[in-house]
This record gives structure tokens, C-alpha cells and sequence, in this order.
């Protein structure tokens, strides 16, 4: 059995490549829950909806994120009544938050509600939130703190990223299905799918006991570059790396997995191509998934990968 992490768009993509080529029964999503919020007293969840969608072949490929085919007419109407119109919340999707808020009401876990919605929808894979208690990542900026999505929508990254922390995180437990993935006899490898280190992984390891088990896992580890060309396919995280400053590019993973990564795939085009650098191997391929069967490539040559490890 193979454990996935993921989170974001990439995270998604590579979680669907694994999906394709190995059976249901082999594979599980663990999915970044930092992203999380509550807009309009709903419940939402952007990376566990996105590899859901993604598995269940209904992503939007134009968006990365929401239902293929999506209708608008309550933000229409959201805006026409002076709403909060930042966000967008499609039809179709809305009906999804609103189930997941009223089951939470009711008290079941984000776990039961992750797997029931997965269910429903015909995904025979297993996806479970890291946690299931809240996460919440903040962005601290040169405009002050932002919650996630304030920072990633509302003001599209513009802000300068400062630091970024995870609330909620120190008390928060691993989720019943990561830990029980982390802990099958049948596992084989963990796979950190390219998904930005620092906001869609770093909230895997800033949970206390998500991070030792993932130290001390005794199986091979691998992590797949995010970025390409020394920019993020996707999104913030080379932005967000020079603000940091780091330069981006697979060598920055050293400092975010130290201890918890074996070997990293990364870009031929990346400088640490074929290094070894504090412990961990890069090995250059193709990491750019234009496709589904790019993604199957690159889920193939990742397991391979995995097997070439002790
Ligand atoms: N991203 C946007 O850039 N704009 C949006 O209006 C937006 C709405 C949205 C609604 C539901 C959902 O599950 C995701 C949504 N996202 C939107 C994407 C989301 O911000 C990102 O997928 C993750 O948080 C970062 O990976």
C-alpha cells in the first residue's frame, strides 16, 4: 500500500496518476487541512475537495479547483446582494459544503464525512484528512496576519509572505486513517506529492505526531519537486521562496524534509539534479504532468524509485 500526502493542485494530480496505476486497495490520499475555512457558515475544504474531484475525474482543469461544468447563479445573486463575492462557491460545489457543514453539526468527524462524500461520488480510493482537528495556516505579511485564503484569494499572494504559522496545530492529532496508513504492515512507501512545501506539507509537519511518524516510518520516502525551472508550476511557492529567501528550486526541500524524505524527483533542468545533498538523493526526470498520462508516468517512475530504496 502506498501513502500519498498531498495538497493543492500538483498534490491532486500526482494523487491521481498513483490512483491510476495501482488498485484502490493500494493507495491513500492524506490531505492538507491548512487550507480549511469557514466562509458564510460553510465548511470549506480545498484540497480535500480537489484530489476528491480529481479522483473522481470532475476536476475543473481550467480553475484546478471546483466541479468541470460548474453554474454560478449564487454568486450571481451573492453579488447582486453586495455579498462577499471573493470567493467562489459554485453551485454544484455548494451543495457539497452544505452536507459536510450539516454531518459536522451532527458530530461526525471530518474523517467520516471525507470518506462518506468520497463514497458518494464513486471514488474507491481511501482520502483522509491529516487531522481531524482544525489546522488553520496564517500568513503573516507585510500587511499583517492573513488567514489562508485571505491571502491566497482575496489578495492573490500580493503580500509580502513574512513567516506563516499553523494554528491549532500543536494540539491537533494525527487522523485515525493517516496514522493506521502510517501504521499498516502492508505499507510500502510514502510518497510526498510536488505540492508546495511550505503551505500544503507544512502543515503535515507541523502537527507533533504527524511528524515523528513520518521520521520514523521504515519505509522509503519520497518527495517530488514542486518546482520547475526554478519556478512553481502553480501558484505561490516560488514567490513565496524568494521571499523567504531561498532560491527555488528541489534544493529548498533539504531545509522543509530534512529527516523525513529519502530521495526527491525533480526537474532535469533543476541544479540539484543528480546530487546528493544532506542525506537525500535528487534524481532528475520529467516532473511536468500536462496530462493524465504524464501523471501516470510520473506516479510510475516514483514507485520505481521507491522499490530502488531500502
Ligand atoms: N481559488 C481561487 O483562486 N479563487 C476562488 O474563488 C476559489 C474558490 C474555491 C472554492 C472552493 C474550493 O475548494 C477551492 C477554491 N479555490 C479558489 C482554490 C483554493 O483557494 C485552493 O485550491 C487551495 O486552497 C490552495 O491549494
Amino acid at each position: 500500500m502506498i501513502l500519498a500526502l498531498a495538497g493543492g493542485v500538483g498534490g491532486a494530480r500526482l494523487a491521481n496518476g498513483l490512483a491510476r496505476v495501482l488498485t484502490p486497495g493500494e493507495l491513500t490520499v492524506a490531505v492538507n487541512i491548512g487550507d480549511d475555512f469557514t466562509h458564510l457558515g460553510l465548511p470549506i475544504c480545498p484540497d480535500i475537495d480537489t484530489v476528491t474531484y480529481t479522483l473522481a475525474g470532475r476536476n475543473n482543469h481550467e480553475l484546478g479547483w471546483g466541479i468541470a461544468g460548474e453554474s454560478w447563479a449564487f454568486m450571481d445573486e451573492l453579488r447582486a446582494l453586495g455579498g462577499p463575492d471573493w470567493f467562489n462557491l459554485g453551485d454544484r460545489d455548494l451543495a457539497k459544503h452544505m452536507l459536510r457543514g450539516e454531518w459536522l453539526r451532527q458530530g461526525q468527524s471530518l474523517s467520516q464525512v471525507t470518506t462518506e462524500l468520497a463514497r458518494r461520488q464513486g471514488i474507491p480510493q481511501v482520502i483522509v484528512p491529516m487531522s481531524d482537528e482544525p489546522v488553520r495556516t496564517v500568513v503573516l505579511t507585510d500587511e499583517g496576519e492573513l488567514p489562508f485564503q485571505d491571502y491566497f484569494v482575496r489578495r492573490r499572494c500580493e503580500p509580502r509572505f513574512l513567516s506563516i504559522r499553523f494554528d491549532g496545530a500543536a494540539s491537533a492529532n494525527i487522523s485515525p486513517g493517516l496514522q493506521s496508513a502510517l501504521a499498516d504492515p502492508g505499507l510500502e512507501a510514502i510518497v510526498v506529492c510536488p505540492s508546495n512545501p511550505v503551505l500544503s506539507i507544512g502543515p503535515f509537519l507541523s502537527v507533533p505526531s504527524i511528524l515523528d511518524a513520518l521520521h520514523s516510518a521504515k519505509v522509503p520516502r519520497v518527495a517530488v519537486s514542486p518546482f520547475i525551472g526554478g519556478d512553481a508550476v502553480k501558484g505561490p511557492a516560488a514567490k513565496i521562496m524568494r521571499e523567504l529567501g531561498e532560491q527555488p528550486g528541489a534544493a529548498c526541500l533539504v531545509r522543509y524534509y530534512c529527516g523525513i524524505i529519502d530521495a526527491v524527483l525533480c526537474d532535469h533542468e533543476d541544479p540539484a539534479a543528480g546530487k546528493v545533498i544532506d542525506g537525500m538523493a535528487f534524481h532528475a526526470t520529467d516532473t511536468l504532468m500536462k496530462d493524465e498520462a504524464d501523471q501516470q508516468r510520473l506516479a510510475t517512475e516514483v514507485l520505481a524509485l521507491a522499490r530502488t530504496l531500502p
